[in-house]
């Protein structure tokens, strides 16, 4: 490997990101023959699951799922403890498939992608490191994440606060012993959700600071006895083609009968049953769940109902339960005792949206009717979701204009994975993808494949670069619009509508219109020769 400040040049591909998708990216390039290189932020591999080291932090898809599928030996041999698997197991997986298909060789870890800027006279990319490596390719390969652009929020008097701010979305490596430390939790999120239960465990006091509170659904986790572990091994191909049959990456199949058409007492079952397969499988429970408000109303009061008998304070179940969008149209958290935290004595929860934060100050934070001492802030605050982590570094593609300003109205993709004026470069399940709607480890592995293939195309035919055109991105784009309006998922101020950064343009960002669905949309553009990219030589 060469040292920083070097420049290498001459990659026919270079992938930014070592998550699910850059691993996968670099170990399919380099079985193809391409000269790869790999760049990495972290100092190893994991992406998400390299960062997100807060307590309680797992993943809300099964684990048996949530892996990858290409390799059947790997799938065989490795063995998850558990339905949801935590965060050092999913990091352990990540570093040993890096290990097992020897791929660390092609990465420089530690260093940042600052800049990458096209040359349209070479037809190449460069790369510019915050270690001061400049990188020559023919393609770019973004597998930069969709929720790697971490948040922290603008409030007044937040740099004043003399205590300790801990971030989940970069969380010390070596922990955090909270014994004994009065600790203040501001975000609900998911990520909130996971920890809070954790952090009240182990602090002296824990304060949440909650402006919007989420739908939550226990996980109901558990481990995998041997027998059923083999009994899913043996059936792993059916799992899996069910999954890529899907409309979210999971071989999970909805109740297929209409909400509406059976009697409370049938619903209710059906509810029972979705909600005791966990996390974020109840926002499944019925088809047009989170297209029809009245279906929707039916299984929110339901979700509403469980919590008001797990929390003993008539006002804070109240106050836990949202009010402000259709169940699951906000990401179903997926907790391990959440709302029973609430029971403790050690743990306060303040609504924001009665008593705002009006600035914070060396000891704690003042609220608009109390005041608040603390020691450790965490800060559970979201990411700049699916455009952030392109849009943050300095992109620039034909005419030099930059990711930031081209999607300054919203991203504009083809698939999601070409961007008009940015020829070459692929993003990996982002904005106009499916992505954070399906399995994330499928929709690279199918994101990375096609890249491949489309790469393949090209050097078949003494093509040099592929670029989207302009009226295929906008038709896609606003199919990915239209889509999107035909469900309750707009009603809402998610991050999947750009809703919790300011400035940032509205719009729903990822493709709702199901995996299996953009799937053959992807397959429909590569069998009509790419069909919306120019290919030039
Ligand atoms: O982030 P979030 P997250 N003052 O954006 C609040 C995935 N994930 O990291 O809603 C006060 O959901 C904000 O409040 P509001 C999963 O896809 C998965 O938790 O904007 N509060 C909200 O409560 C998930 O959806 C797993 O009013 C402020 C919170 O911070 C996604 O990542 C685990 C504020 C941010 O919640 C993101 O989850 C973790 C302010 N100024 C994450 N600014 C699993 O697999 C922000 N907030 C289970």
């Amino acid at each position: 490997m060469t040292s920083p400040q070097e420049t290498t040049a001459d990659h026919d591909v270079v992938v930014i990101g070592a998550g699910f998708a850059g691993l996968y990216a670099v170990h399919r390039a380099n079985e193809r023959g391409h000269r790869v290189l790999g760049i990495e932020a972290a100092h190893g591999p994991g992406g998400t699951w390299y960062w997100n080291r807060y307590p309680g932090a797992r993943c809300d898809v099964e684990s048996l799922d949530y892996s990858y599928s290409f390799d059947e030996q790997l799938q065989q041999e490795w063995r998850w403890s558990e339905r949801y698997a935590t965060q050092p197991e999913i990091l352990r997986y990540i570093e040993h498939v890096a290990d097992r298909f020897d791929l660390r060789r092609h990465y420089r870890f530690g260093e940042r992608v600052l800049a990458a800027s096209f040359d349209e006279a070479s037809a190449q990319w460069t790369v510019r490191t915050d270690a001061g490596t400049v990188a020559t390719t023919r393609h770019l390969i973004c597998a930069t994440g969709s929720l790697s652009a971490p948040h922290r929020p603008d409030i007044p008097g937040l740099d004043d606060f003399e205590g300790d701010v801990l971030m989940t979305a970069n969380w010390p490596h070596e922990g955090v012993d909270l014994t004994g430390r009065r600790v203040a939790v501001i975000g609900t999120g998911s990520s909130g959700v996971q920890s809070v239960p954790l952090l009240a465990e182990q602090a002296e006091s824990l304060v949440v600071f909650q402006r919007s509170p989420n739908f939550s659904v226990p996980a109901f986790n558990r481990s995998i006895p041997d027998d059923e572990y083999a009994e899913a091994l043996r059936t792993y191909a059916e799992r899996r083609a069910k999954s890529w049959a899907s409309t979210a990456g999971s071989p999970h199949v909805g109740y297929d009968r209409e909400a509406l058409d059976l009697t409370p007492e049938e619903r209710r079952a059906v509810f029972d049953e979705w909600w005791q397969r966990g996390g974020v499988l109840f926002a499944k429970a019925f088809p047009r769940q989170t297209i029809d408000p009245e279906i929707n109303d039916l299984a929110r009061e339901y979700a509403a109902e469980q919590v008001r008998s797990r929390v003993h304070d008539a006002q804070v179940a109240e106050d836990l339960i949202p009010n402000d969008h259709p169940i699951g149209t906000k990401r179903i958290c997926t907790d391990s005792g959440y709302f029973e935290t609430f029971n403790r004595d050690n743990v306060s929860l303040v609504n924001l949206r009665r008593e705002p934060i009006e600035t914070f100050v060396k000891w704690g934070a003042k609220t608009a009717t109390s005041s608040y001492e603390f020691d450790t802030l965490v800060l559970a605050t979201g990411f700049d979701a699916l455009t952030g982590a392109l849009t943050r570094m300095d992109v620039r593609g034909t005419d030099g204009v930059t990711m930031a300003e081209r999607w300054a109205d919203g991203p504009l993709t083809l698939l999601g994975l070409s961007v008009p004026g940015f020829p070459n470069l692929y993003n990996i399940s982002g904005a106009g993808s499916p992505s954070v709607l399906a399995n994330m480890v499928l929709t690279a592995e199918q994101h990375v494949d096609w890249v491949l293939d489309l790469i393949a195309h090209l050097d078949e035919r003494g093509f040099r670069a592929a670029e989207a055109r302009e009226d295929a991105a906008v038709a896609w784009t606003k199919h990915v619009d239209e889509v999107a309006n035909g469900t309750l998922f707009t009603k809402a101020n998610s991050w999947y509508m750009g809703a919790n950064i300011e400035g940032k343009a509205r719009g729903f960002i990822p493709y709702i219109g199901g995996f299996k669905t953009y799937i053959d949309h992807c397959e429909s553009v590569r069998d009509g020769g790419y069909r919306g990219y120019v290919l030039s030589s």
